[in-house]
């Protein structure tokens, strides 16, 4: 198991399951991606999205009714960014994070920042208003304009890959895997035709990672195997 203690004995390791409830493409694939790229063991617990409708009981589990939602021992986390940091620091050390001596670190934790309340804020606005929603609810206005703010946030990646293969510190971090799940979610959401060149070229690049691919069948087959179908979700 990567990112653990080699002092660890194999009895340590085998209590340390990290637990993580996902509902298929929703912004838990965020802890996915970081759990495979740093090869940790984990249990993946497959919802119907929304969950707070079709699977009702989740709420005695994480009141908020969202997900992601992490269990690590007493440790108890909701939000998808958070979740990858915490992975990196408790269960590194991995190149995947920034170090706060590093020149970069800055830009690293604002992109871990920028990642949700920035760039993912206004993408669910678009799928709300757009799918989501009774037909007697849905809002083009909303969903036309929200795209539009997601895309003038994107000019950030955009400048950020002109000239570089990722976002910062000069290697792939945990800031390519949050950023990387906001550009999955526009792709299905039908906003990937509007990505810029740079952003084009960085989301075919890091779904060539072996890391992203195994998130991905991971998440596939875990559906199959709990039989939770695919939803629309955000
Ligand atoms: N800021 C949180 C947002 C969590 C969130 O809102 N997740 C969505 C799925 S992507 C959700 O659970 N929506 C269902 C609901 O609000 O009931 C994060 O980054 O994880």
């Amino acid at each position: 198991m990567a990112g653990t203690s080699p002092a660890m004995t194999i009895t340590e390791r085998t209590k340390l399951m990290i637990t993580l409830y996902h509902c298929d493409g929703a912004r838990s694939f965020r802890p996915l991606w970081m759990l495979e790229e740093m090869g940790l063991a984990y249990e993946l617990k497959m919802l119907p999205f929304p969950p707070r409708v079709f699977a009702k009981e989740y709420l005695a589990i994480n009141p908020l009714g969202t997900i992601p939602f992490m269990i690590d021992g007493e440790t108890r986390m909701t939000e998808s960014s958070g979740i990858c940091y915490y992975l990196g620091k408790k269960y590194g050390p991995t190149p995947l994070v920034v170090a706060e001596d590093d020149p970069a670190y800055g830009a690293f934790l604002n992109w871990m920042y920028f990642s949700d309340a920035t760039l993912t804020f206004p993408q669910t606005l678009v799928l709300r208003y757009s799918q989501l929603e009774p037909e007697e609810r849905r809002n083009p206005q909303v969903a036309t304009d929200y795209a539009k703010w997601f895309l003038g946030r994107l000019r950030a990646v955009e400048a950020a890959t002109a000239n570089a293969e990722t976002l910062c510190a000069g290697r792939f971090t945990a800031a390519d895997i949050v950023i990387g799940y906001a550009l999955r979610l526009a792709s299905t959401i039908g906003l990937a035709k509007d990505f810029g060149p740079n952003v084009a070229g960085y989301w075919g690049r890091l779904q060539q990672r072996d890391g992203y691919k195994r998130a991905i069948a991971a998440e596939q087959r875990a559906g199959v195997e709990q039989n939770v179908m695919p939803r629309v979700r955000a």
